[in-house]
């Protein structure tokens, strides 16, 4: 078959399939990631609408060699909905924005179908009104989708009761590089036909199929939710207070979030017209969540708390009275990571830990980093209740983005290799995309990058799906004669 060269000419193939964006103006904000770091040019940006137009792109993509990315929302945090800037591959950027249509709503079995270009604000809302739960929820919700976040296995602050997005999943419907799709759209809550497939493709950032659908699970709805901002002596002294609240059965917790004395400055500073409700400058926040399906007293929370107070060594409080109170102290959390993009030149480290280390790493780590690095900030926050931490960094006054960019190797060797002697992991929720290649070749052992690359080379053996994401064009290199 005779190929197409040029741009202009692949890109009229893929105008004969679907809607396809290719002026600069409009492929910008497709192309630089939501953090404003990785931008790689793309050759147009495809606007499918249905899993067919998917399928056929895919195979048209496959016959002319040219890379697919994936993308929904754009907030992914590691560079993986963007093309790599190296220039190698013609790079296609897929957005699943049209395919954006709730198929189904079934309260009998508790499932929800949804195209995978649905916002996530958009499924809790669908549910809400069906009188069911969506409980996944994060920051970037307004504005990130359901396909992303199964691409990603989000996380967000309510793991610690409803687990993570792969925990939510029923079914999928996938178009794999082959073109072919998978119709694995089952609601099912027992089904043991062989392997597992769909956790396959949950979290595997693009790299393996296009998620187009997905079949979720629904919960009972929250009858009363009641939200605590709280301020402790030290760390120590959250996780305490997190233990007596988890043996408390009246007090089922939906989140349970740690913020810093740091990170509630930066937010002020980033945002002076809000005023922080508790007296600044306490070592640690915390934010709590409850939430009850079925009745309860009015006052069961805050009975509660009082009752842990002293032995936790709680030194003030505020509880929320009304929904409009909620929002304004869920705005300390949920702003820290707009605050550290404001602020300039900042570093992520999106860890995960054994609960109970939580403490002594914060403790050693700062005191690490305090004395090497003087020029840092330590904005440490994030989901304590499920022993992931946001334990991220910004320049100091006076510390410019060369310093932080040539210091950056060291504080990660630092940061990670702690973790990893705590046996915890260097990316608990935002995956690897392009910016934790290195990371995954030095802390997964060889047998497990061997087992992603045969998954990955099993799968897309043109590896034209995301590459430069998780897996590099060639295997993993590794040290050693386990090397493959
Ligand atoms: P994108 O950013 O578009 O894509 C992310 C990855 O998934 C890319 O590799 C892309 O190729 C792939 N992908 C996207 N759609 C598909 C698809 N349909 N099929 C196959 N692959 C696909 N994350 C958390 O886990 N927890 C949080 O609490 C959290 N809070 C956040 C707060 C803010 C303010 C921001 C900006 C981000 C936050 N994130 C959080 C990160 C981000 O929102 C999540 O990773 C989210 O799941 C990404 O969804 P998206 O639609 O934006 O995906
Ligand atoms: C959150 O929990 C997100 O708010 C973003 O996962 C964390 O900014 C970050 O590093
Ligand atoms: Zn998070």
């Amino acid at each position: 078959m005779a190929r197409p060269q040029s741009d202009a000419a692949l890109l009229e193939g893929v105008r004969a399939i679907c809607h396809c964006l290719d002026q600069a103006d409009d492929r910008q904000g497709y192309e630089l990631d939501w953090r404003g770091r990785r931008f790689g040019r793309a050759l147009g940006v495809a606007l499918p609408a249905t899993v067919e137009e998917v399928s056929r792109l895919v195979g048209y993509c496959g016959r002319h060699r040219i890379a697919i990315v994936a993308q929904g929302g754009n907030t992914g945090l590691c560079g993986g909905a963007v093309p790599t800037g190296d220039g190698r591959d013609r790079q296609l950027i897929l957005s699943l924005r049209r395919m954006n249509r709730i198929r189904r709503i079934d309260p009998l079995t508790d499932s929800l179908i949804v195209e995978a270009g649905v916002l996530l604000q958009e499924v809790q809302q669908a549910a809400d009104g069906a009188d069911r739960l969506f409980p996944l929820s994060l920051g970037a919700e307004g504005s990130c989708t359901i396909g992303g976040n199964i691409a990603t296995n989000a996380g967000g602050n309510a793991v610690l009761r409803y687990g993570n997005m792969r925990d939510l999943v029923l079914g999928l419907e996938v178009v794999l590089p082959s073109g072919e799709i998978w119709h694995g759209l089952r609601s099912l809550r027992k089904d043991n036909a062989g392997y597992d497939l769909k956790q396959l493709f949950i979290g595997s950032e693009g790299t393996l199929g296009i998620i187009t659908a997905a079949a979720l699970k629904l919960f009972p709805p929250l009858r009363q939710v009641d939200t605590a901002l709280l301020a402790l002596p030290s760390c120590e002294a959250a996780l305490s207070l997190l233990k007596a609240l988890q043996t408390r059965e009246d007090v089922p917790l939906t989140a349970f979030e740690l913020i810093s004395a740091e990170s509630v400055r930066l937010v002020g500073e980033q945002f002076p017209d809000k005023s922080f409700p508790l007296e600044p400058g306490h070592p640690a926040y915390v934010l709590v969540e409850a939430g009850w399906t079925g009745p309860c007293r009015e006052d069961a929370f805050e009975q509660c708390l009082e009752r842990v107070w002293g032995a936790c060594g709680v030194v003030d409080a505020v509880v929320a009275k009304s929904d409009a109170q909620a929002a304004a102290l869920w705005f300390w959390r949920e702003s820290i990571t707009e605050a550290q993009l404001r602020a300039g030149p900042h570093l992520k480290h999106d860890i995960s830990l054994p609960i109970a280390d939580i403490p002594e790493f914060v403790e050693q780590m700062d005191a690490t980093l305090r004395s090497r690095f003087p020029g840092l900030r330590i904005v440490n926050f994030g989901h304590m209740g499920d022993g992931n931490l946001h334990y991220n960094l910004n320049a100091a006054p006076g510390v410019t983005a060369d310093t932080l960019q040539a210091w950056q190797p060291e504080i990660e060797r630092l940061i990670y290799d702690h973790v990893a002697e705590r046996q915890g992991s260097f990316s608990a929720e935002h995956g690897i995309g392009q910016t934790k290649m290195d990371d995954l070749a030095r802390y997964r052992s060889a047998v497990e990058l061997n087992l992603m690359s045969v998954i990955k080379s099993s799968l897309d053996p043109e590896g034209l799906f995301n590459p430069g994401k998780i897996v590099g064009q060639r295997p993993f290199d590794t040290d050693g004669d386990e090397a493959f």
